[in-house]
């Protein structure tokens, strides 16, 4: 094994923590792929004043539900787990929710959509995390609602739900069998905020409402953080220096952070330099 200055390394690379990836869409740019109910009985428009500031997204519209889908834009579609972390917010104020003129209350959820994965007649595989439920009493004012979650989870964490194949049982929606949270993450063709919540069912209904500030935050794993612990340090150390000499085939030795089939000096470095 090389000697290896470590007390001078330490001293000397001090940087590098996992990388965040920021995007808010504040509709002061436009839609940036978004859209919401459109048609007879109603539209949905960006309106200059108002939001939480400026810009925002109004929907006025009478249906089941309302849904706002994005399919375009890459910040919030494709591979969530190359991040070791996500964050998805949206502010949305309610003028309006109600049936036959009286006030109601409706699911607000976020539903992340995999469409290659689908069987059994399901359009798509889903999942889908249920933040509150919203009503022109509830949300008279601006209010942000955001989830956290990993998305390499195999398992659904709290407060989320599948969709894509039905419980045998409780008839409830559930993902099918043999597809995990992470599978759906790995490949999401549309993320969609809505009021139609998987496996319920709504009668016509009186929205008004207004969205702004739509956020994700990818934190992005540190190829270096060889234990995922969030931190590059001592303990990655450790596992890269066990792996010392040579590592065919590439791919299947992580510490091998250059890809070149033998964990040595050069991935030493690149550890170092995300030392945090
Ligand atoms: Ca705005
Ligand atoms: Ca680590
Ligand atoms: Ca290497």
């Amino acid at each position: 094994m090389t000697q290896i200055p470590l007390a001078l390394a330490l001293a000397t690379f001090s940087c590098g923590i996992a990388l965040a990836q920021q995007t808010v869409v504040t509709f002061d740019n436009g839609l940036e792929g978004w859209s919401g109910p459109q048609g007879g009985t109603g539209s949905t428009t960006i309106q200059a004043t108002g939001g939480n500031p400026g810009a925002n997204l109004r929907t006025i519209f009478n249906d089941f539900g309302i849904t706002f889908p994005n399919s375009t834009n890459a910040a919030f579609i494709g591979d969530y787990t190359t991040a070791t972390e996500v964050t998805i917010a949206i502010d949305i104020r309610v003028f309006q929710v109600s049936f036959f003129g009286q006030p109601v209350s409706r699911p607000w959820l976020v539903e992340l959509r995999d469409y290659d994965g689908a069987s059994g007649g399901y359009p798509w595989n889903s999942v889908w995390y249920l933040f509150t439920n919203i009503s022109a009493a509830a949300n008279a004012n601006w209010t942000t609602y955001s989830v956290t979650f990993d998305p390499r989870s195999t398992e659904l964490p709290p407060g989320w739900g599948g969709y894509g194949a039905e419980d045998p049982v409780t008839f409830e929606p559930i993902l099918p069998p043999g597809v995990t949270f992470a599978d759906v993450l790995a490949g999401v063709d549309v993320i969609a905020f809505t009021t139609l919540q998987p496996g319920y069912f709504f009668s016509f209904t009186d929205f008004n409402v207004r969205l702004d500030n739509i956020s994700i935050d990818r934190v992005v794993a540190d190829p270096a953080d060889l234990n995922g612990d969030g931190i590059v340090n001592g303990a990655d150390l450790t596992i890269l220096l066990a792996a010392w000499g040579p590592c065919p085939p590439k791919g299947a030795c992580p510490a091998d952070l250059n890809g070149d089939s033998v964990v040595d000096g050069a991935d030493l470095t690149i550890l170092l330099a995300a030392w945090n």
